[in-house]
């Protein structure tokens, strides 16, 4: 890939909050999620990865897909072209149909992944030199089989790695802080799965904080994690933090509001 094209971003697309988001996908109930304080977090979201210069287009609610919001489930942008997924969550399938002319709007190139198998955009993480694919309980082997054939023919690498149990997305676990160094739980790098890597963990406690997002010069993280925050900051990183409360009770974070990308 071009330098740093794993973190260093021209455009960004987001989904606002439907009302229909207290009907969102959680694993446990642990609250309502609240619109108001969710749409002021997204404006939040929104303005910081305006500020580092990018384009950010903020597509309107969609009230029939509770879970529109988490708009990097239904594609994944690439250098050379986007890939429109197959969400595993069978309410969440049409959200990627949904995508697709946004996209087609400002890529020339643009694969489908058709099925059967699916796969959501949370369970990869695109580093510098590869391409990560966990599979989860949203992502089988036949759908990381169909973006394998895509990516290869595109130049990448793609390695296939596992999420945790009772883990929703392997990127839950982990994201990319640039192009050596990713922050990780200590449960998923356990697995071996970043050798070759510099690994950050999240500070004891502070699991819920692994997934943020490397946005050209700064990095979006989930607010009240300090541990983990201190330990971004100390390797050089600007933290920028964003109130996640609402995102979090259905499983949310900085990484699933935003499709991130170079338009080709
Ligand atoms: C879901 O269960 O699909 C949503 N409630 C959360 C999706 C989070 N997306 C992501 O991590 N990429």
């Amino acid at each position: 890939m071009t330098k740093d094209a794993s973190f260093r971003f021209t455009h960004a697309i987001t989904r606002r909050p439907a009302a229909s988001i207290t009907a969102g996908l959680r694993a446990v109930d642990t609250g309502t999620p609240d619109l108001a304080t969710m749409e002021g977090h997204h404006a939040a979201y929104i303005a910081t990865l305006r500020a580092t210069g990018a384009t950010v287009i903020e597509l309107p609610p969609l009230d029939a897909y509770p879970d529109s919001v988490f708009v990097e489930d239904t594609a994944l942008c690439l250098p050379q072209g986007a890939i429109i997924m197959r969400p595993g969550a069978p309410t969440r399938l049409g959200e990627a149909a949904e995508m697709e002319p946004h996209l087609r709007a400002l890529y020339t190139t643009i694969a489908r992944i058709e099925g059967p198998g699916t796969i959501e955009g949370g369970d990869i993480l695109v580093t510098e030199r590869e391409i990560l694919v966990g599979q989860s309980a949203r992502t089988d082997a036949a759908g990381i089989a169909e973006l394998r054939a895509i990516v290869t023919a595109w130049g990448h690498a793609l390695r296939e790695v596992h999420t945790p149990p009772g883990v929703l997305h392997f990127k839950t676990d982990c994201s990319l802080l640039d192009a050596e160094t990713i922050l990780s739980t200590e449960r998923l790098s356990a697995s071996g799965c970043f050798e070759g890597y510099t690994v950050i963990h999240t500070a004891p406690g502070e699991e819920a904080a692994a997934n943020t997002i490397r946005f050209n010069e700064v990095v979006l993280m989930p607010a009240g994690f300090p541990g983990t925050k201190a330990r971004i900051e100390q390797a050089g990183f600007t933290v920028v933090e964003i109130g996640n409360s609402e995102c979090a009770k259905l499983d949310g974070g900085m990484s699933c509001l935003s499709l991130r990308f170079t338009p080709s």
